[in-house]
């Protein structure tokens, strides 16, 4: 039997339901009032308070929601692709990545490779993945000028002394600050010479080490970076000024080199030691044409007088055929060109043959890898593929032999390179996967899409040989402005709450809001072809790029880029950045000072010069080691603890710092762009001239 039923809630029946008979509402009015007189006094009571009750809870919400209503009708959050209003970082607001994101463990699916490969995009699902769709480019007004954030805060924690071991410098990471040991003033030349003679004054220019109040300070800094305090912009430092930093710079790195890593490839400055990649003085050759443009004649005639003597490519070894070209070859070629010392190029054609097995592949795509004593190459241990942006960014430097050499050898297999991926399919429009396999030459791993790593220097090579070889090359242009095209329609996206344009990825049909460091060399070159007669166009979306490299490193608390962020696109007020944990890296990279070098010439407008001027100064901060070197560090949401990785990259030297010096030059024709394409490692290769009539 089921229980009788307790009456212990209020019924009321307002009117008959069964009823139809029209009564005008009269006897709807009755009987309500004779329900409400049976109603128990309690029963009253309860009922006027619930409507009491019901009218206050109106009457307070009522703003909030003729708030909500009025902001949808003024689709204010709607996506809206006629919009083309900037939506600023609200004030106060540091706009970098949410701790609450950034604490939430995201499970990592898919593989990260090292460094040098760059990663490959992983599988798991990310939120803000949208599907495929046509694109539209949309073109904000420029960005609102953001207020500086103190991020940065916290006295330098690497730059310590002591030969201690990774973990302990990991652990033990005291905050003192660098004093350039070694690096007297009194060494330094007052007057120093540029490499065309002209003479420059010479001004220290380097921050001074702070006072002990300066330290206590920076130690009580807020710990929080939401609590950090906007502070007036520092006075900037003149042309001079800058230059010499750049030089104390490169001075501070090459002592840490000299000391623990002379004639080896890479110095290791925490554990004043040095690392070994192909045994070839990596870092020496990379670093010859910025020494000798940057007039560090000292260091160079040393470091000539070791190519002299030691350097040899009669080595039992494998090296990578991409990576020893655009640094190794690349660098001997330019610095015989800025020298006219013949020692380079004999070294660059002994290399060059000794490279030249990587190409007798059944297709003709060479493999990755070479030995160069014994004249073998072979492609990686687990494929015969072959990474695209390696295969098609090695021409430059092979078709620069060749006309040096007058030997057509060198310019031959790698024109075969380029007209073989020129009619391949598998191209979305004028976008390359990422692989291409050695025995059929097809394209392979179809379907992702990326301007970063494992592609993006193919882009680049498209417009730069086409300018070296003096704009007469019909294929690569057609490939490049094709290609450009592909991007803005697959890969050009904006975030939703600051409307920052970022180029992301192809997955399958997917879009992926995610875009490797690697891609600021884009607004560069898009830049170059502008200023070379390619469309407007292309120039707006540089800019449009240039701010948004820019805010990779503002927005992070050393004022250093990560490896890889991702983008919001959700229209909301949100953060416009992330950076996922895996990320946070920072490998002392180039690519956005080179765009900011390539935009300065072509606009002067001096912020440029003011982004480069930050990157400098926050190298020197959290990257730079007492005693000497630089080094990559694990995070830069870290201002504390960056977490020093203990390596220098050859490219630092050979190209970071480089760029640094041509951005805060005056003189445009210190390598002038109408003369020179800088190779992928910017090493400066002349534009040919055109063949006599
Ligand atoms: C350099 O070796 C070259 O710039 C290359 O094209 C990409 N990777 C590094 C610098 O990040």
């Amino acid at each position: 039997m089921y229980p009788p039923s307790r009456k212990d809630f209020i019924s009321l029946t307002l009117s008959d339901p069964h009823s139809h008979a029209y009564t005008n509402g009269k006897h709807r009015r009755q009987s309500c009032l004779r329900k409400w007189k049976q109603l128990s006094r309690l029963q009253r009571s309860l009922v006027l308070l619930l409507l009491a009750l019901l009218l206050i809870f109106g009457l307070l919400s009522y703003p909030s929601i003729t708030e909500q209503w009025g902001g949808l009708s003024d689709r204010e959050d709607w996506p809206d692709l006629t919009n083309r209003e900037l939506k600023p970082v609200p004030p106060g607001v540091k706009p970098v990545l949410g701790p609450a994101v950034d604490k939430a463990p995201v499970p990592v699916a898919g593989p990260h490779l090292g460094p040098h490969l760059g990663p490959v995009d992983d599988e798991r699902p990310d939120p803000a993945v949208e599907p495929i769709e046509p694109n539209i480019l949309i073109l904000p007004k420029p960005l609102p000028k953001k207020k500086t954030f103190i991020g940065k805060r916290g006295p330098p924690s690497l730059q310590r002394d002591g030969n201690v071991s990774d973990t302990v410098a990991g652990e033990k990471q005291e905050q003192e600050v660098v004093r350039d040991e070694g690096e007297g003033d009194e060494d330094k030349e007052k007057k120093i010479v540029s490499w065309r003679g002209a003479r420059i004054e010479a001004e220290q220019a380097t921050e001074p080490p702070p006072s002990a109040a300066e330290k206590e300070a920076a130690a009580a800094a807020p710990a929080n970076a939401a609590d950090a305090v906007t502070v007036p912009p520092e006075v900037s430092p003149g042309e001079v000024d800058r230059l010499e930093a750049v030089r104390d710079a490169f001075r501070h790195a090459w002592k840490g080199y000299k000391d623990h890593a002379w004639g080896h490839d890479e110095l290791k400055p925490i554990s004043k030691s040095f690392g070994e990649w192909f045994g070839l003085g990596l870092t020496l050759i990379d670093s010859l044409d910025t020494m000798w443009i940057l007039g560090l004649k000292e260091e160079f005639e040393e470091s000539k007088a070791w190519i002299e003597k030691e350097l040899s490519f009669n080595k039992n070894v494998d090296v990578n055929l991409f990576e020893t070209t655009i640094r190794v070859l690349g660098g001997l070629l330019s610095t015989y060109h800025l020298t006219g010392d013949q020692l380079f190029l004999d070294k660059a054609k002994d290399l060059g043959s000794r490279l030249m097995p990587a190409f007798k592949t059944p297709s003709k795509i060479p493999f990755s890898d070479v030995n160069i004593g014994k004249g073998t190459a072979h492609p990686p241990r687990w494929t015969s593929d072959s990474t695209l942006a390696e295969v098609t960014s090695i021409q430059l430097e092979f078709r620069e032999l060749s006309r040096l050499t007058q030997e057509p050898q060198y310019q031959e297999v790698v024109n075969e390179v380029m007209r073989l991926v020129h009619q391949l399919p598998g191209k979305h429009d004028g976008l390359v996967p990422m692989f291409i396999n050695t025995n059929s030459g097809q394209f392979s791993h179809k379907g992702v899409f990326t301007l970063g790593a494992r592609a993006d220097s193919y882009y680049e090579y498209l417009l730069k040989q086409w300018l070296q070889g003096g704009k007469t090359e019909d294929d690569l242009l057609e490939d490049y402005l094709q290609a450009v095209e592909g991007v803005k329609k697959h890969l050009v996206r904006q975030t939703g709450p600051g409307r920052l344009t970022f180029v992301g990825e192809l997955n399958h049909n997917r879009f992926i809001p995610k875009m490797d460091h690697l891609v600021c060399f884009l607004p560069g070159t898009l830049a170059l072809g502008a200023h070379n007669g390619l469309p407007g166009d292309h120039m707006d979306l540089a800019v449009q790029l240039m701010e948004t490299c820019h805010q990779m490193y503002v927005q992070m608390e050393t004022g250093l880029s990560p490896e890889i962020v991702h983008f919001n696109l959700q229209a909301s007020d949100g953060n416009d950045v992330f950076v996922k944990p895996a990320d946070r890296h920072n490998l002392l990279r180039p690519e956005t000072v080179e765009s900011l070098f390539y935009m300065y010439r072509f606009t002067k407008d001096t912020k440029f010069r003011d982004w480069g001027w930050e990157i400098l100064q926050s190298f020197n901060k959290y990257t730079k080691v007492s005693g000497g070197g630089y080094t990559s560090i694990n995070n830069v949401r870290d201002p504390v603890n960056p977490g020093p990785r203990d390596k220098m990259e050859s490219f630092f030297l050979g190209e970071t710092l480089k760029y640094l010096y041509l951005l805060f030059s005056d003189d445009p024709e210190l390598l002038s762009l109408d003369k020179y394409v800088f190779n992928t490692e910017a090493h400066p290769l002349p534009i040919w001239p055109p063949p006599p009539k």
